[in-house]
């Protein structure tokens, strides 16, 4: 993963076999060295694909064409250099209940439980859970939107997740916030997804600083965009990992579109990765639809991490294989390049995998996956049956957990006394009592 500097000519002259091993230079007289400088960037993936998407003006409007080859064949899983059986199946299950749950909540907002939209990660399980998995309990993690798996996976439940959606009591904002806008800096040590793109990556980057000040020797994981990572604070936030050596992990996911704009149009680079260059750091290449080389290459970056050595980039390849959010259809996504992904399906492929590893008997995943769709069915039954938040809750808690302190309204909700007032009643909803 290091950045390799072919110029280095006083490194070559220590390791001169002509030397005479104390020092002295060798009369060999040797080639200028090159002012040219050379870096590497490491690619795990087995398949490189190299289709483009532009964008084509039809009269008033624009579409979508791919250009390049779609039809190569599907690359099989990177046999991981880490994880064992019990490893692997664990992050299988993890992917599954990601994807399983994301239809539950899609069944939820089209019956009407849900207040505002729905975010899926369809396609982006491996790159969620396997990239999770690889932290440990003690460490922390800072999700995207699509990091519902990895959510999952620092030990919030589908319940969590549903309630949250539909604002419940007992959701983990206790009905305050929407989609994915929560965390526990308490327990799981889960900074909540910040929306404004880009800002996570400082907070995190903070977050490292802490662990370093404290003398604990963690890693910190975040995530953002193809889209997202265009923005000022990126690189703010990642140059400050940087140049503080601080225990940053950060993953690209370039799932090719940025709402509706293709990768293509968000950047000239080549590759996501090659960014890292330029922040000193390392940059590694995954596909993203194999939950191998996500877990890989995440366990040698938080590894480093742990070492001290600061932080990696690691781009994620895969599609986002839904829309931006429920109420997007997605139709200006090319259906050719919607066929390509799903080919590369990263749980039908993990799953083949483990089966033909025998590390799974066709017997065991059955079990599992009817394991996975009972416990989603107890947690819809939990959460669609619990209650929604008492109004007079509302103004509570909105800044701090009831741990900390009582934040009382600086400008006050006016006492509801006569019933003359066109304000609720107390006792009614949306009434507010203050003492
Ligand atoms: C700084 C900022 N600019 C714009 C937005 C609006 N916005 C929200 S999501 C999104 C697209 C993000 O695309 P990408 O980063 O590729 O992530 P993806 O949705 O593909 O996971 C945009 C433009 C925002 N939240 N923050
Ligand atoms: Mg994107």
């Amino acid at each position: 993963m290091a950045k390799k500097n072919k110029d280095n000519s006083s490194r070559k002259q220590r390791m001169d076999p002509k030397s005479n091993g104390r020092g002295a230079r060798s009369p060999v007289r040797r080639a200028q060295p090159s002012s040219e400088r050379t870096y590497t960037i490491v690619d795990y993936r087995l398949e490189k694909p190299t289709f483009t998407v532009r964008q084509v003006r039809v009269g008033e409007g624009v579409r979508y064409e791919v250009e390049g080859e779609l039809s190569g064949p599907v690359p099989p899983i990177r046999q991981s250099r880490y994880l064992d059986a019990k490893q692997s199946i664990a992050i299988y299950r993890w992917m599954l209940l990601n994807r399983k749950m994301e239809a539950v909540l899609e069944n939820l907002y089209k019956q009407g439980k849900v207040v505002g939209g729905v975010y899926f990660g369809l396609g982006q399980e491996a790159c969620s859970c396997a990239s999770a998995y690889a932290l440990k309990p003690k460490e922390w993690l800072g999700p995207m939107i699509r990091n519902q798996g990895s959510l999952l996976v620092r030990g919030f439940s589908a319940r969590d997740i549903m309630m949250q959606y539909m604002a419940k009591a007992g959701s983990p904002t206790r009905g305050r916030d929407a989609s994915s806008h929560f965390g526990d800096i308490q327990q799981r040590n889960v900074v909540a997804p910040i929306s404004t793109l880009g800002d996570l990556i400082p907070v995190l980057a903070g977050v490292a600083l802490g662990a370093r000040l404290q003398g604990r020797k963690i890693a910190v994981m975040t995530y953002i965009g193809d889209g997202g990572q265009s923005t000022g604070v990126t690189y703010e936030g990642l140059n400050f990992a940087a140049v503080q050596r601080l225990g940053l992990v950060l993953l690209v996911e370039n799932n090719l579109w940025g709402y509706s704009t293709p990768a293509d149009m968000q950047f000239l680079v080549k590759d996501l990765a090659e960014r890292a260059i330029a922040y000193g750091i390392p940059g590694v290449i995954v596909d993203g639809t194999d939950a191998c080389q996500v877990y890989d290459a995440s366990h040698e970056a938080c590894e480093r991490a742990r070492r001290g050595d600061g932080p990696t980039l690691i781009e994620a390849k895969m599609m986002r294989m839904k829309g931006h959010a429920i109420h997007d259809a997605a139709d200006y996504v090319p259906r050719s390049l919607v066929e390509y992904w799903q080919k590369r399906d990263p749980i039908a492929r993990f799953a083949a995998y483990l089966l033909e590893k025998q590390w799974l008997t066709a017997r065991q995943n059955q079990d599992l996956i009817a394991g996975v769709d009972q416990e989603l069915e107890a947690d819809r039954e939990f959460a669609v049956n619990s209650p929604m938040p008492q109004p007079e809750s509302a103004a509570g808690g909105l800044y701090c957990s009831d741990a900390c302190h009582t934040i009382r309204p600086k400008y006050g909700i006016p006492k509801v006394t006569t019933a003359k007032s066109s304000r609720p009643l107390p006792g009614t909803p949306g009434a507010v009592h203050l003492k």
